[in-house]
């Protein structure tokens, strides 16, 4: 695996000097945001993340080669080129045996930044249960991966698309850390509050480094950390509510099944909201990586 891995100049600098780094994730690039602003997005998260200390690895495949850092015409491919599939853990080795292209779920992401000794992630939302997962028994794969692995992962919950309490329930079992960063409440992305309470709550990044820190002396070092960030200007409720009840029946009058279901309803949010949920979108993201760039920082 190591010998189809590629560091960016900058990464491979920043792991030589033991500088904090921070990985970025490429579906959200590809799949979840939509052109041209998907570009200019990836391009000011990695800017912000500079501009916090840390030193950005977005992580992508590109014609069977696994990026750890991407330059500039790397993100373009990305964020342009159509035949980019999206990728979790179990498509890796097909993707760079094929010599194909792929941007990288939160799942991959993570397995991909954790051989690389990167120990925060900034995303998002992240996968998790369906609605009607108990028929069709789709849980994103994102659970299991962080179930596995030692990572930070800042993000702004999961979307009401999914079961959210289905998936604090799955995120339990799995043995997850999670703590709110200045919130009781599990964070609904759109939405501040998903309506769902949380156990643990953390008001500053040195609290957060010390868990990160206990973790490895209590062992539990192997299963994800999720600080969970809200959002800060969310969106108006009942428009959410309206939004979200039209996608759902519009997915299920068009028969969108597996790993298309999440595309899908990002771009009715997008499009029905008329860009609002795109600047929604852009500040979580945007705010998400400050935050891991800090913790990040405070782990050196
Ligand atoms: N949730 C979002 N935005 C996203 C995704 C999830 O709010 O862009 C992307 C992430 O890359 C995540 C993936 O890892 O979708 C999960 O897809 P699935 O549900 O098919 O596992
Ligand atoms: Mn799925």
């Amino acid at each position: 695996m190591k010998s189809a891995i590629k560091y960016s100049a900058e990464v491979a600098g920043a792991i030589a000097a033991g500088k904090p780094l921070v990985a970025l994730e490429s579906t959200i690039i590809s799949h979840g945001l939509p052109r041209p602003s998907n570009l200019a997005v990836a391009i000011e998260c990695e800017k912000i993340i500079r501009e916090h200390g840390a030193v950005p690895a977005t992580i992508a495949l590109l014609d069977g080669v696994v990026h750890v850092g991407l330059e500039i015409k790397e993100l373009e491919a990305i964020a342009n080129r159509d035949d980019i599939s999206k990728a979790s853990v179990r498509d890796l080795a097909i993707i760079v045996a094929s010599r194909k292209s792929a941007a990288t779920t939160v799942a991959a992401t993570a397995h991909i930044a954790a051989i690389a000794g990167i120990k925060v992630f900034a995303t998002g939302g992240l996968g998790g249960v369906h609605r009607g997962a108990n028929e069709s028994f789709d849980e994103s794969a994102d659970l299991t991966a962080l179930s596995q692995l030692d990572m930070t992962v800042v993000c702004a919950g999961v979307k009401s698309i999914l079961d959210v309490h289905a998936t604090l329930e799955r995120l339990e079992t799995l043995a997850i850390g999670l703590v709110g960063y200045k919130t009781n409440r599990f964070p609904g992305f759109y939405l501040t509050d998903s309506g769902f309470d949380l156990e643990h709550r953390v008001d500053n990044v040195d609290e957060i480094a010390a868990i990160i820190k206990a973790r490895t002396s209590i062992g539990t070092q192997f299963k994800a950390l999720i600080v969970a960030n809200p959002v800060k200007n969310e969106m108006e409720k009942n428009r959410h509510d309206q939004f979200l009840a039209t996608g759902l029946a519009k997915a299920a009058h068009d028969g969108i099944d597996g790993k298309a279901v999440t595309p899908f309803l990002l771009e009715h949010f997008h499009s029905a909201s008329h860009g609002e949920s795109l600047a929604i979108n852009t500040e979580i993201i945007k705010s998400n990586c400050a935050l891991a760039a800090e913790i990040a920082v405070a782990l050196i």
